[in-house]
């Protein structure tokens, strides 16, 4: 287990490579996704989803680790359609805070959104398992999802609604699946690709990223539910810090090329 991390303070972000070397290191998460660097690739095939339409019958582990809320995924779900299988193993979020609520990762052309899903892979055809995969240069695909304020989002209030169980860091409570499918944007065929990192420690530059051009909405008071209802502090903890701001700012592009499936 590494050295504390946190978004603000003395552990925040800009002391992360202290610990964590990699965090000052190349090929760093999230970027600007802006037109400049955009280059239309016609071989960027619709993503592919597999089996992400689990049952209200099989159980999900749901954990607040601190740093953000992760479900934990079954190894049935994958991506096909990249040049390897990647399977899924979590997905989280990533978002602001009530007064400040923009806490994407990923903006576009400068536009920071509410907040942003994340559903992590690993190349399962060589690696075996998350742990082996994430610090090889091919060990991850992440999916990322920007989401604004708007609709009412009945798939994410599938899991809002049990934050409850997990206020506190280490906290974990098993929840019904749900069709994860329904997460994601209805177009699957737009979307950017780069090579990227980890946003948290270790920073590790392992990431194929694709970030769909078209964002998803959540309510104002789902959203208020995630900013407020769980903390970064275990329930030990005299004073209770409330988890939210949890994006890594912007990182530099190194004119690294921004692949686009769309014109
Ligand atoms: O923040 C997550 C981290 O919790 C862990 O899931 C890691 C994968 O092992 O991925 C990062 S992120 O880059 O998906 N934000
Ligand atoms: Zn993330």
């Amino acid at each position: 287990l590494g050295h504390k991390w946190t978004y603000t303070g003395p552990d925040g972000e800009e002391h992360w490579h202290e610990h964590y070397p990699f965090c000052h290191g190349t090929f760093q998460s999230p970027i600007d996704l802006n037109s400049e660097l955009f280059r239309y690739d016609p071989t960027l095939v619709p993503i592919e989803v597999r089996n992400y339409n689990l049952s209200t019958y099989e159980q999900l582990t749901l954990n607040n680790n601190g740093h953000s809320v992760q479900l934990s995924l079954p190894t049935r779900m994958h991506l096909s359609g990249l040049h390897q299988r990647y399977t899924a193993a979590q997905l989280h979020l990533h978002w602001g805070s009530p007064s400040m609520p923009t806490g994407s990762e990923h903006t576009i052309n400068g536009k920071q959104f509410t907040a942003e899903l994340h559903v992590v892979h690993f190349n399962s055809d060589r690696y075996p398992n998350i742990s082996v995969a994430a610090d090889k240069s091919d060990g991850l695909a992440v999916l990322g999802v920007l989401i604004e304020v708007g609709d009412f989002n009945p798939t994410f209030g599938q899991f809002l609604k049990y934050l409850n169980g997990v206020k506190y860091r280490d906290q974990r409570i098993q929840v019904p699946a749900f069709d994860i499918r329904g997460l994601l944007p209805d177009r699957l065929d737009e979307y950017y690709r780069y090579d990227g990192s980890l946003t948290t420690p270790p920073c590790y530059p392992s990431v194929l990223w694709t970030v769909f051009r078209n964002p998803v909405t959540i309510s104002k008071e789902q959203f208020l539910a995630l900013a407020t209802s769980v903390f970064s502090s275990s329930q030990q903890e005299s004073a209770p810090v409330l988890l939210n701001g949890n994006y890594r700012k912007s990182q530099d592009s190194e004119n690294r090329i921004i692949l686009v499936s769309f014109r």
